[in-house]
């Protein structure tokens, strides 16, 4: 029997409370087993040690298997410390270009736009993971003066670029479903990284001749999220335009807290990273109101991507099968049960 080594991070806010019902859920399958090593890395840990990551700590990471992600941000630390210090260290340290969110509208739950029901909305955003508009290049000049200067630069390499749009091809060839890719820039206004962008877009879908392609602009985009969900399959955007657009994508399948997603390094190299689409909802914490659900079905990504596929499918069956019995779920989408009653009755069903 295969036995897996997880990195845990529960992170700031609801991650604790989450991680805790995905880990159930994965205690929960008869095969495969799991030992979690569990690491405190958060804004607590910041506020005792002065660090986010101890020295060497990503060295002992990348040992393990996976790594399951809560969440990251604090009420009193400013968002870019978190992040910068936390989460983009991880996803850059280990190569994990990918980041695969899959936007699916479950039987049962009721999305937010009109006259859609359970599987009409499947789409799979890839959001490159590294680079782009997260770099970390830029500065500020003349603080606090009158004169002050601040520089944000986005970066777009040749490498960077063909891989994400290359794996966005490879997974409509994987998912079998509508067979297109849809790729999104800002090109009208960004005419250099953004008309670099379409040109590798363009050479890269030369070698996919039975994918239909698509482009659109980032807006143009947003809006057809809202107005013809049902059209995209998956979709291939810069780091900042796929996080914008997995917002819109999580609250279009009813809820932010049924968006899982996965932080891959296809090469294998070094852990891929799974976590629910969600912050640390800090105005949450503690009430037990949070959804577990899109931990649970980052659980489902991460053993899928171990090679677990059957234990994977048992979990997402147990998803479905709790959401469309429509008994057992949390407030977001309309329950009146707690984190740990959803997550019960998840280990309950796979069990
Ligand atoms: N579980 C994901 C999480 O905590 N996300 C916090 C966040 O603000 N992330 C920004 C990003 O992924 O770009």
């Amino acid at each position: 029997m295969s036995h897996y080594n997880i990195a845990v991070i529960s992170g700031d806010g609801v991650g604790p409370e989450v991680i805790n019902e995905g880990k159930k859920a994965l205690q929960a399958l008869s095969a495969p087993t799991f030992t979690f090593t569990d690491f405190g890395w958060s804004s607590d840990y910041y506020r005792q040690t002065g660090r986010f990551i101890p020295e060497g700590g990503l060295d002992e990471v990348a040992n393990y298997d996976a790594i399951f992600f809560g969440a990251v941000g604090d009420a009193e630390i400013q968002d870019h410390i978190t992040l910068n210090n936390l989460i983009l260290p991880i996803r850059r340290r280990f190569d994990q270009y990918a980041c695969v969110r899959p936007g699916y509208l479950y039987d049962g739950v009721q999305s937010p736009l009109v006259g859609k029901s359970g599987g009409d909305i499947d789409l799979v955003v890839l959001r490159e993971n590294t680079e782009g508009e997260y770099a970390d290049v830029g500065g500020r000049l003349y603080q606090h003066t009158n004169q002050e200067v601040a520089v944000q630069t986005a970066v777009f390499t040749r490498h960077g670029t063909e891989r994400i749009i290359r794996y966005a091809f490879e997974e409509a060839r994987r998912r079998q479903k509508k067979n297109k890719v849809t790729s999104i820039t800002k090109s009208n206004a960004q005419g250099y990284s953004m008309v670099f962008w379409d040109e590798v877009f363009q050479e890269v879908e030369k070698d996919y001749p039975d994918i239909e392609t698509e482009s659109l602009l980032i807006d143009a985009a947003a809006m057809d999220f809202v107005r013809r969900p049902e059209d995209f399959d998956v979709v291939v955007a810069s780091n900042l335009f796929g996080d914008i657009l997995t917002d819109i994508s999580a609250v279009i399948i009813g809820s932010m807290g049924l968006a899982p997603s996965a932080n891959l390094n296809p090469s294998r190299q070094s852990p891929s990273m799974f976590e629910p689409v969600h912050g640390s909802a800090f105005e949450l914490i503690g009430k037990g109101l949070v959804n577990p659900l899109a931990t649970i079905l980052a659980a489902a990504m991460m053993i899928e991507f171990l090679g677990e596929s059957d234990a994977g499918a048992l979990i997402r069956q147990a998803v479905a099968d709790n959401i469309r019995e429509n008994k057992i779920r949390t407030p977001d989408i309309g329950g009146a049960s707690s984190t740990t009653e959803v997550g019960d009755d998840i280990v309950r069903r796979i069990g």
